[in-house]
């Protein structure tokens, strides 16, 4: 059966099956379809590659899927994201801040942060995406260098997340704290450890993140 065929309900189905398996020549063309169906770059997110990646989060949380099985599905959840980026990242749109983006040292999770990057910069945000296993040190160098309005980190480890705190403790040594608006998220952040470390805002996915963002600038733009 090809993918014209199935109902959107299977062609998801499909598309989560497909991510599973770490099928990356499948994804993009099941994603292509969703959009040639009239979904949107969102949806096809949440209800193909978000929730696929779920199924893949709790199996490899059970023991079901090991290390090489979770980077085969990431890396056909990143073919889909590469088609989606575009979609997310509109063109044209007028800059309305700046931010730098990194996963904490020791983390090397980015699928998560990469997509908060796409919707920030469909959302009109210059993004300076540092990468994965980022440093205080870097943070602080990025920052400097680039000016930024926002910092947004992302943690995925229990064990990497109170990293945050050292980067927050970092830029407060060097000065730089009170100029910046800082952000954090990952899935085991918290509303409650944003604030215990110092953050000033909580992203819990990247469609509310690029909210507070948004919310952010329109206060800093009318002071
Ligand atoms: Co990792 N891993 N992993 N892993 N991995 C988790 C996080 C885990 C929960 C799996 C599990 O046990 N169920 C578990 C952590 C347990 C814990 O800390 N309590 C875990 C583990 C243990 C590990 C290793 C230690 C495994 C090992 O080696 N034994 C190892 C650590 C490596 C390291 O970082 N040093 C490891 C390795 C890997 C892979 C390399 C295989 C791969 C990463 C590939 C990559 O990213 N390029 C991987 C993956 C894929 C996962 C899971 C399955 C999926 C993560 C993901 O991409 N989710 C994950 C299980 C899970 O989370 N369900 C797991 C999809 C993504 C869209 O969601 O990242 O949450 P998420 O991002 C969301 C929000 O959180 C938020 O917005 C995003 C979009 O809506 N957000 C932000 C994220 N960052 C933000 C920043 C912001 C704002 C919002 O700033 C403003």
């Amino acid at each position: 059966m090809s993918y014209q065929e199935l109902s959107l309900e299977d062609l998801y189905l499909q598309m989560q099956d497909d991510l599973y398996d770490g099928l990356k020549a499948e994804i993009p063309v099941e994603v292509q379809e969703a959009l040639a169906r009239g979904q949107s770059p969102q949806e096809i997110l949440d209800n193909g590659l978000v929730a696929g990646m779920d199924i893949v989060g709790a199996d490899f949380r059970d023991g079901i899927l090991f290390v090489p099985e979770v980077l085969m599905a990431a890396n056909a959840m990143k073919a889909g994201m590469e088609i989606l980026r575009p979609l997310l990242a509109e063109t044209g749109v007028s800059r309305i801040g700046k931010m730098i983006l990194g996963t904490v040292k020791g983390d090397i999770h980015d699928i998560g942060k990469n997509l908060v990057a796409m919707m920030m910069e469909g959302a009109g945000f210059e993004v300076i995406n540092l990468g994965i296993n980022v440093d205080a040190e870097g943070f602080v160098a990025a920052i400097r260098e680039h000016e930024p309005d926002i910092l947004g980190m992302s943690a995925l480890l229990t064990t990497t997340m109170p990293y945050m705190k050292v980067v927050v403790d970092t830029l407060g040594e060097e000065g730089m704290r009170d100029n910046i608006y800082i952000m954090v998220g990952g899935a085991p952040v918290t509303e409650n450890f944003a604030r215990e470390v110092g953050a000033d805002a909580y992203g819990r996915d990247a469609a509310v993140s690029v909210e507070i963002a948004k919310r952010f600038m329109l206060g800093k733009n009318s002071r």
